[in-house]
């Protein structure tokens, strides 16, 4: 599915559906008054995969499983619903060295052990579309929209050394990671991802589709990422 920039919410049907491609060849879905993509209702419509789009700007949410905000991790992912209201990863640390990022953070465990995990700047990045604050929709966390895909990897796979269950506490928003697998993945820094900027993450499963973007991991923090006064 192509499509410029949506006048109204995109409502995916009833699944498999993909919305957007592999790496960045994805739709662009941005200035919506409500969500970016609306998945289903409550009718457990499962299997909408939204991959290496770009989704910022939106009134509400960039992606919202349900269409009833931010659906919170759950212990073991044991909710039912539109994508089997998978949980998103969470981003727990973001360093640089020798040119590389090493994110580590925790990812849904796939049945077959292959999650991808999409990496995004998030739309609230400095100089993105969004301001801070934009997708806290009353929880302490800004959850963000992708604006610009940056890398995508397997959970599981070779290039994740931590091979360790999820050790990351419930956080204040009610997201309970229990169940989940850690992931320690380097790669390559993207151009034009600097101090002020913010990473925000997709998982998706085969079978489940695609989960809401997870809670920003701010950047403003990585003392290590080179400071630029201008993006790319
Ligand atoms: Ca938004
Ligand atoms: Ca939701
Ligand atoms: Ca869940
Ligand atoms: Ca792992």
């Amino acid at each position: 599915m192509a499509m410029a920039i949506a006048a109204s919410p995109l409502l995916a049907p009833s699944g498999p559906n993909l919305i957007g491609g592999s790496g960045s060849a994805g739709n662009l879905i941005a200035y919506n008054s409500g969500d970016g993509i609306t998945v289903g209702g409550t009718d457990g419509t499962k299997a909408t995969s939204m991959l290496g789009n770009k989704i910022y700007a939106n009134g509400k949410l960039g992606i919202d499983l349900g269409g009833n905000g931010i659906t919170v991790n759950d212990a073991n992912d044991a909710d039912t619903g539109t994508n089997d209201l998978l949980n998103f990863p969470i981003l727990a640390n973001i360093t640089e060295s020798g040119g590389n990022l090493i994110i580590k953070g925790c990812a849904p465990a796939g049945i077959a052990g292959a999650t991808t995990v999409e990496l995004f700047e998030a739309d609230v990045s400095a100089g993105g579309k969004a301001t801070p604050g934009d997708n806290k929709f009353g929880k302490s966390k800004d959850y963000g929209e992708g604006q610009t895909y940056l890398a995508s990897f397997e959970e599981g796979s070779a290039s994740d050394t931590d091979t360790a269950t999820c050790a990351i506490a419930t956080d204040a928003d009610g997201n309970n990671h229990t169940g989940m697998n850690a992931f320690t993945v380097t790669i390559p820094t993207p151009a034009g991802f600097v101090t002020g900027d913010s990473m925000t993450a997709t998982a998706t499963l085969s079978n489940s589709g695609t989960s809401e973007f997870s809670p920003l991991f701010c950047c403003w923090k990585c003392t290590m990422l080179p400071v630029k006064s201008t993006k790319t």
